[in-house]
């Protein structure tokens, strides 16, 4: 909170984004870099990678899912980042004093306003409007760490479907005593209170399967992929799927089984649903082997050209412009003497304003106490690399030392340099 209001021109009451001011208060952190981005829609813009592979997303999905000769999902990537904390958070049954919704892991504009961190943020309205299948694109905003596999802005693709008794069990035999819900139910690692055991596992398969095929349809058969057990608020049982990329897993999604109280608050209680949440740029680097997700912020033509193909099925045979260099420099702080008043993602931020994408990584090298004041010493590793041509030392110099000079200014720590 402090280092933005400090960033940010003087005496400013309100914040301008897509044409509509907000006030600002003491929970306003966005800064002006972020949303310099906002509006950019690189998932709109024509033969964009993230465009390329949301057009085969959709393509894979209307082709496959299909209701009397007509697309089963409906496509919505032009609805507005700028969501309420209520839709963000409490639609999503995320509690008010859930750790993700800390100033320190957000984008606000005020109290009451935020950039969506992410396109679940719809699910309820679009339920609430009566769909029962959907796919939703668009731009998320997290303070995040700094590595080639994050970055503050990203995008994502949400995907919902509902079902109704006939349509989950319409495939199984005898059919006719099976019911989705369960009344007097117990909420176990497996299922919600009021779900039948039956409606689960057929929903927990037809999503699982669902996902699978997706990415055997972007990557092929060779593909690997596991599935990890994790936790959202606003599905339960609820997985992670990770992808083998470069000799490591990356995961690129999250999904589960909808919340019956959402459901139930949206107007859709005699339905049961499935829900998942990808990032879009995770996808694109495994399938075209971008190497860095600063890449997808790049106008340089030699990268943007290559995904110029004339029919969105055609394979892309990424070349990663060569590597440039790297250039690694350290910096070292005392804490302020309250240690809890630094917080790391604030740091990032700073990182990441000042030195814009000529930062690739920042990683933690060494903290430690000294022994007579008491107070915490921490060094991070800041490396910086060029996409496009070799950076000079003393580039990476001058950008260093603004950085080791905001970091006093706003961050009340004390330098060791
Ligand atoms: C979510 O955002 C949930 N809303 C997903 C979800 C939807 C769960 C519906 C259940 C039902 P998560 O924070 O794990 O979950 O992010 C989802 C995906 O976004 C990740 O798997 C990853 O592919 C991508 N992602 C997350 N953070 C970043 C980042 N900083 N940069 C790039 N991609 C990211
Ligand atoms: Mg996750």
């Amino acid at each position: 909170g402090r280092l933005l209001s400090t960033t940010d021109p003087a005496g400013q009451a309100t914040v301008e984004v897509l044409g509509h001011a907000y006030q600002r208060d003491d929970f306003t952190n966005v800064t002006s870099k972020i949303l310099a981005k906002v509006g950019r829609n690189l998932h709109n813009q024509s033969h964009h990678p993230l465009w390329l592979i949301k057009e085969r997303i959709k393509s894979h999905f209307y082709s496959l899912y299909t209701c009397r000769g007509n697309p089963l999902f409906s496509v919505h990537d032009n609805l507005s980042p700028v969501v309420t904390v209520e839709q963000n958070f409490d639609s999503l049954l995320i509690p008010p004093d859930h750790p993700s919704r800390k100033q320190g892991d957000n984008y606000y504009l005020n109290r009451e306003t935020m950039l969506r961190a992410h396109t679940s943020a719809h699910q309820r309205e679009l339920v609430r409007s009566g769909l029962d299948a959907f796919l939703v694109a668009g731009d998320v905003y997290r303070r995040d760490e700094i590595d080639t596999s994050h970055y503050p802005v990203f995008h994502q693709m949400e995907g919902v479907r509902l079902f109704s008794n006939h349509e989950l069990f319409q495939k199984v035999q005898n059919s006719e005593d099976l019911s989705l819900f369960e009344a007097g139910g117990r909420r176990t690692p497996h299922k919600q209170e009021t779900h039948s055991l039956e409606a689960v596992k057929l929903l927990e398969f037809d999503l699982k399967h669902t996902l699978t095929r997706l990415v055997t349809h972007l990557f092929g058969a060779a593909v690997d992929v596991r599935w990890v057990d994790c936790h959202f608020p606003f599905t339960h049982p609820s997985f992670e799927m990770e992808v083998r990329f470069q000799g490591d897993w990356m995961e690129v999604l999250g999904c589960g089984v909808m919340e019956q109280q959402l459901l139930n608050a949206a107007g859709a209680g005699n339905k049961v649903g499935w829900a998942f949440g990808l990032g879009l740029e995770r996808l694109a680097m495994v399938l075209y082997n971008i190497p860095d997700i600063r890449l997808f912020w790049s106008q340089d033509e030699r990268f943007l050209k290559q995904f110029q193909v004339q029919d969105i099925q055609q394979p892309v045979s990424f070349q990663p412009l060569s590597k440039y260099p790297p250039l690694h420099n350290d910096i070292s702080f005392w804490l302020p003497t309250n240690s809890q008043k630094f917080i790391e993602n604030d740091f990032y931020e700073l990182v990441r304003s000042i030195g814009g994408d000529l930062v690739e990584k920042v990683s933690l090298v060494d903290k430690f106490q000294h022994p007579r004041t008491g107070r915490w010493s921490r060094c991070y590793r800041i490396s910086y690399r060029h996409m496009e041509r070799t950076l000079t030392q003393q580039e990476a110099r001058l950008v260093h030392q603004q950085i080791e000079h905001a970091a006093e200014a706003a961050l009340g720590v004390q330098g060791r340099y």
